[in-house]
């Protein structure tokens, strides 16, 4: 499906990030991108060669001088004729040749605009347009990795594939569905069957691979909890691996809730330091606690520190028994230099219990593999394709109707019609991924969490 709705106007818009910078970079794209071109340079540049330039006022005035780049449609980011402007990084000297690509016909862009032009105009797909924000925002190298082999289109790629596989087993399928009498045979020479199992195990190696990238993407939201003076804010301190949090030996020193972002073999792990929880009548301190719980509500999972003297008694039994339910946590009994413990590490009715000290740092490596394996994360950060849970969600109703597809072929009486019905809606549901039947409405939102100028 192509997309009904082409822009037919002239956006503009500051490309590089606000504040002060050695280039600042004002991006025009439209089909009177000229217009602005011969307005601001007096002529426009020859395509795809850096041009030094004056940028000139309406009374011909220099505004700024720097770099003139002139790419024509369809040969360029937005599919479109685009004019960037390299100038000084200053918030005045580009806000005023902007305001000249205004007064010259352009309007400002929204977020993430340009991108989605570059969609529009098929230059990529709603996969690729995705990646473009996921690399700006990625937050650790990894991250950044996975988002640009999406940006390349690795994803799509093997989106595509599986389409083509899916496309010619539905024609196959529709054709039988003619010849009722020799569907069985049919199907059977054409290894129907095998073709099906292929595509549902090609998938399924996608779908891990896209998880490893929202993985990457969203990374994992950790709420340190426990009583007071058990190592919480120790704990911060040594995954930030400085000094971030006080610590001291007078049990409630934490009030705020301080949060760090560290990553473990490439995964980003926003850690958040919390106020102690016990009973107090101090405003502060309860102010503090109030903030650990909302928190808690919003993370993915919780380590809940203990202090292996007193073990799993009774106050720890109270906080974990007020955790949200569902939320997944970890234990770990800290300062087992004053116990004598071993450091170890075990998992029981799916809560994993660490044995540590964060003195001697014992049993750390337990700890930050316990922290994986709450993703699920095997170390798949060179495969990682940067997806999101909207990519995910379709993966899986493809899986879905393939998995009911898979069950008209196993019995002796074939259901055809039945099997072309769910082969098709397996096939819509990957269209979903690269945006081929995408409504407006979503990809407004889509774009609309784009940084402005992209
Ligand atoms: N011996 C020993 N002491 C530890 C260990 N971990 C932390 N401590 C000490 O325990 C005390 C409390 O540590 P914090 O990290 O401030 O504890 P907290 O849980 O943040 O405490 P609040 O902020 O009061 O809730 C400090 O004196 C730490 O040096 C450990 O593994 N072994
Ligand atoms: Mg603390």
């Amino acid at each position: 499906m192509k997309r009904q709705r082409r822009p037919d106007d002239t956006i503009a818009a500051i490309a590089t990030a606000p504040g002060r910078g050695g280039i600042g970079v004002i991006r025009v794209s439209g089909h009177t991108a000229s217009d602005i071109a011969r307005g601001i340079l007096g002529r426009v540049p020859a395509p795809r060669h850096a041009a030094f330039s004056r940028f000139l006022s309406s009374d011909d005035s220099t505004l700024d001088h720097g770099i003139a780049l002139w790419f024509e449609g369809p040969a360029s980011y937005t599919g479109e004729d685009v004019l960037e402007l390299h100038g000084h990084g200053g918030t005045a000297v580009l806000q005023s040749v902007l305001t000249r690509c205004f007064e010259l016909g352009a309007r400002p862009a929204r977020p993430g605009e340009f991108t989605e032009r570059a969609f529009l105009n098929d230059r990529i797909d709603l996969a690729q347009a995705e990646a473009v924000a996921d690399l700006i925002e990625a937050s650790t190298s990894s991250a950044a990795r996975s988002a640009m082999r999406s940006l390349d289109g690795e994803f799509s790629r093997h989106i595509h594939t599986l389409e083509e596989t899916l496309l010619n087993l539905r024609m196959f399928v529709e054709a039988t569905l003619d010849f009722p009498e020799e569907d069985v045979e049919f199907l059977e020479q054409a290894g129907a069957r095998n073709k099906l199992a292929d595509v549902m195990q090609a998938l399924a190696a996608l779908r891990e691979r896209a998880r490893c990238g929202v993985v990457l993407r969203e990374g994992l939201t950790v709420v340190l909890a426990g009583a007071p003076n058990v190592g919480k804010s120790s704990l911060l301190n040594v995954l930030a691996g400085e000094d971030r949090a006080i610590v001291t030996d007078i049990a409630g020193t934490t009030r705020d809730t301080l949060k760090e972002l560290i990553a473990i073999d490439g995964v980003p792990l926003h850690v958040i330091d919390t106020a102690g929880l016990r009973e107090t009548d101090d405003p502060v301190e309860l102010a503090g606690i109030a903030r650990t719980r909302r928190e808690l509500e919003r993370a993915h999972a919780v380590l809940h520190l203990i202090d292996s003297r007193d073990g799993f008694d009774d106050a720890a039994r109270a906080i974990d028994a007020a955790l949200p339910s569902g939320l997944k946590r970890i234990r770990v009994y800290n300062k087992i230099d004053l116990t004598g413990e071993a450091a170890s590490a075990e998992v029981q009715d799916g809560i994993a219990s660490i044995r540590m000290s964060l003195r001697t740092l014992d049993g750390l490596d337990l700890l930050r593999q316990a922290l994986l394996d709450s993703v699920a994360w095997h170390g798949g950060a060179e495969d990682a394709l940067a997806a999101r849970s909207r990519h995910l969600h379709a993966l899986d109703i493809s899986v879905t109707h393939l998995e009911t597809a898979q069950r008209c072929v196993s019995g002796d009486v074939l259901q055809l019609d039945l099997l072309a019905e769910e082969l098709r809606l397996a096939h819509r549901a990957l269209g979903d991924v690269t945006g081929e039947f995408t409504p407006d409405d979503l990809l407004g939102e889509i774009f609309s969490r784009f940084c402005i100028g992209k």
